[in-house]
């Protein structure tokens, strides 16, 4: 038998136990009250609007329609319309696994082979920015994460600069500049009435624009419109940047992607800095190695001299730091691989070519169907002309919304298809809606 003492003793913890247990009850009742009765206090935050191309996407994959049609992203697919994993990524990827590389940090301005192999893709490896250290290169979270690292060095360095954007451009372009607080306006880029550059809006723009503005110039393959200017129009621009005292930011999205030559895609850059101009670059690898997903890229800034090269530098990655820290390997690895190897560079560059090659075959599809099923006599030729991954229907947003609703076809609604997402069996189908859409839609 138990002592009374004991006895005592179990009560007083039965006790206990027992209150703390009703006590945790009232508790959780009291919080479930609290949150049911209480007003949230994100309350006050707003549904936010679906991203307006990769909220196609998330459009698209809710669609139950066997015509279904995803032209919106900028994506390759296949003949087969898959998303491809490059045969060279692939190399890479094996020769990395097989080297048993390790999972450590990178420093804040990425991997040095990498940085090393993006500058010499952009510039030519015997470039004399190069050679004289006059190149500040960090790894970027692809296109996207470079061009906001550029945005915020504008915003620290050239405070109240305006950034001149054309008109059109890839949405996004604005929100990084917005994010980034830095002004931004539009110059005149695209002419609807010929379906080409206007060309003297857009010199008018930046000859009116204050001295020093920075300009956003797409690198090749202008994303909507698929309008480049001539290399003569790029030497004009030059002149103009250079006479105004401007300084360039080219986005180099599509190198490679455009022309096929990795070289030829890069000529605009290096056409400024061939002149002795100071210029920053974004580049993105998700198009031309198809590494969409490993966010990888890279922010250059060209100047004057060594000196301020490595202070640039310091001052990137102290906006790196804290942004995100320093940025993944896997990416950069790949890259570095495929650029760092002849005989990779080579499969690459063929591959490549292969993927830019399929998609003008579909363009002339395209450009086929629509001719010789609309009888209006409409000029389509502008499809032809356009370059790179996308084709600028010049659909209005009326038109556009027909294409998704009546035909399942899922695009921008600036007009925007990515011929990269099409495959030569839809392109009768295609057309098909085009002519609809364009014809029976205001
Ligand atoms: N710059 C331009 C001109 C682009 O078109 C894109 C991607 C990027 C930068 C950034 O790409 P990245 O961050 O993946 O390197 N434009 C896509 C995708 C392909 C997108 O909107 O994010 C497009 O469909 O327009």
């Amino acid at each position: 038998m138990a002592s009374p003492a004991a006895c005592r003793n179990v009560s007083a913890r039965l006790l206990k136990a027992l209150v703390g247990r009703q006590e945790a009850r009232l508790g959780n009742a009291l919080k479930a009250m609290s949150t049911t009765t209480n007003v949230s206090r994100f309350e006050q935050v707003t549904m936010a609007p679906a991203d307006p191309i990769l909220g196609v996407s998330e459009a698209f994959k809710r669609d139950e329609s066997e015509k279904k049609l995803n032209l919106g992203v900028g994506a390759y697919r296949t003949e087969d319309l898959q998303p491809m994993v490059l045969e060279v990524v692939k190399k890479a990827e094996r020769k990395m696994l097989e080297s048993g590389e390790n999972k450590e940090y990178l420093p804040i301005e990425g991997l040095a082979a990498f940085n090393k192999a993006t500058a010499e893709l952009l510039l030519g490896a015997d470039n004399a920015a190069i050679k004289e250290n006059r190149v500040a290169t960090i790894q970027g979270l692809s296109g996207t994460g470079s061009l906001r690292l550029g945005a915020a060095f504008i915003q620290r360095y050239f405070p109240g600069t305006t950034v001149y954007i054309s008109n059109p451009t890839w949405g996004n372009h604005m929100n990084i500049f917005n994010d980034a607080g830095v002004p931004w306006k539009h110059y005149r880029y695209f002419d609807p009435k010929t379906v080409g550059l206007d060309f003297e809006g857009m010199m008018a723009d930046i000859e009116n624009a204050p001295d020093g503005s920075i300009m956003l110039l797409h690198g090749c393959a202008h994303n909507p419109t698929g309008v480049d200017p001539t290399p003569e129009q790029w030497e004009k621009i030059a002149d103009l940047i250079e006479k105004k005292n401007h300084m360039a930011f080219f986005d180099v999205a599509y190198q490679g992607f455009a022309s096929g030559s990795l070289d030829q895609d890069a000529s605009s850059v290096r056409r400024f800095v061939e002149r002795g101009m100071e210029v920053l670059v974004a580049q993105s690898y998700s198009k031309n190695l198809g590494l969409y997903a490993e966010r990888i890229g890279a922010i250059n800034a060209v100047v004057s001299s060594a000196d301020a090269a490595a202070r640039v530098r310091s001052q990137l990655k102290r906006i790196a730091r804290p942004m995100y820290s320093n940025p993944p390997c896997h990416g950069a690895r790949i890259v570095a691989n495929v650029v760092g190897d002849a005989k990779m560079f080579d499969e690459w560059r063929a591959e490549m070519q292969e993927m830019a090659g399929r998609i003008k075959t579909v363009r002339q599809r395209l450009f086929d169907e629509l001719s010789s099923k609309d009888k209006s006599g409409k000029d389509w030729s502008f499809v032809l002309k356009q370059i790179g991954m996308f084709s600028f229907t010049g659909l209005n947003k009326a038109q556009s919304d027909n294409m998704t609703n009546k035909w399942h076809i899922y695009m921008t609604k600036d007009g925007r298809i990515s011929l990269a997402g099409l495959n030569l069996a839809k392109c009768e189908y295609l057309a098909d809606a085009i002519i609809d859409s364009y014809y029976n839609v205001q």
